[in-house]
């Protein structure tokens, strides 16, 4: 019998309206993935601050399964003449995290916006609230409007991978990008991950990329990590069981021609994490966020969990972006209820293909 190993994010106190007792009480979750949300890109993290996170988390029964994430300074991203400099301070990072026997690392490349949306509570027709994309709303806008328009409907909350220090200078990061194609993100990152591997290495730590999402290009900015050819290039960049991968469905899924099963079953063994929610697709870009349930998305989830389960996945696991039900008042996308929801089906459907497994074998 084999349970998943079942989490939630949580992006700490005095930052998340959900609390680690209420996480503690989903059945199935076992810990959370969290960060130190206050840092930015760029610094070494303090060894205390990453000691009381844990001890934190611990105290309230749950594992600190791993971080998301910790953030690339954009030097790295463009390789600047000081991109050494941060890629040293990231070292001293991943040293404290393994020091603190934590070993799985989420992080992204995307250039400028973390992941993107035209909307963070449109109305579905049960009333719940969701992220949702449409790409002629994105062609439209201006990238400074978009900003604002996402920070007034984020309820106050800093939305995640939006540093607003950092996106204050959005004029600056543009013209620091000029010229940045994919070709030189792909060698910017494989300078970074040759860097960073005899650290992972020495504390046995798994760095996994986060998808880029939505996977294409917006605002003129390229993007890399889109799909079945960028990953396994990812993977190509060094050769290193330790350079893997976060698995997120809803990521590589705004894009119908990503086979996500496919993609699982190639990536075999270098899946260190996964996100695993639905989306609904309405036309060539345009989508909203849906229940987890395969049903109420266009993605199906069995499937998933399936190719997960079958090739050995056996890392941390979590339900995504959640619908905001019930009248919670929450980070978009990170409410407790949905997403409470979401791992309980997460759940069914590993006890489902664990137990057919049984009963065939
Ligand atoms: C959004 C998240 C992303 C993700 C980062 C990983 O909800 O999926 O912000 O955490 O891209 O580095």
């Amino acid at each position: 019998m084999s349970n998943p190993y079942m989490t939630l994010r949580w992006f700490g106190a005095g930052y998340d309206s959900v609390s680690l007792a209420q996480i503690r009480q989903i059945p199935g979750v076992k810990g959370v993935i969290s960060t130190l949300y206050g840092t930015q890109p760029g610094e070494a993290w303090e060894k205390d601050a990453i000691l009381s996170l844990k001890t934190e988390v611990e105290a309230a029964g749950l594992k600190l399964a791993g971080i998301e994430s910790v953030n690339i300074h954009d030097a790295i991203k463009i390789g600047s003449a000081d991109r050494d400099t941060y890629i040293d301070h990231y070292i001293t990072t991943l040293q404290r995290l393994g020091e603190a026997d934590i070993h799985l690392v989420c992080y992204n490349f995307m250039v400028i916006f973390d992941w993107t949306r035209s909307d963070l509570a449109k109305i579905r027709s049960d009333g719940s609230a969701v992220l949702s994309y449409d790409q002629s709303i994105i062609d439209r806008i201006d990238p400074a409007a978009m900003l604002d328009a996402l920070n007034t409907q984020s309820g106050g909350f800093t939305l995640p991978g939006w540093e607003p220090e950092r996106l204050g200078r959005l004029r600056e990061l543009f013209a620091q990008y000029r010229g940045i194609d994919g070709e030189t993100l792909f060698a910017n990152l494989g300078y970074f991950l040759e860097r960073i591997m005899p650290v992972c290495d020495r504390y046995d730590i798994n760095m996994a990329i986060h998808p880029d999402d939505p996977a294409w290009p917006i605002f003129g900015l390229p993007r890399i990590i889109t799909g079945k050819a960028g990953l396994l290039r990812l993977l190509g960049l060094v050769d290193n069981p330790h350079n893997g991968v976060t698995l997120c469905t809803g990521s590589l899924g705004t894009n119908p021609e990503n086979d996500i099963p496919d993609i699982i079953r190639t990536l075999r063994g270098r899946i260190h994490f996964a996100h695993v929610r639905n989306l609904r697709h309405y036309g060539n870009r345009v989508f909203e966020e849906a229940a987890h349930l395969s049903s109420d998305g266009s993605m199906d989830m069995f499937a998933i969990i399936k190719a997960l389960y079958d090739t050995g996945f056996r890392g941390p696991i979590r339900p995504d972006h959640g619908r905001m039900i019930w009248g919670e008042k929450a980070m978009p996308g990170y409410g407790l209820y949905d997403r409470a929801l979401g791992a309980a089906y997460l759940n069914g459907l590993w006890e489902a293909v664990d137990k057919m497994r049984e009963l065939t074998s």
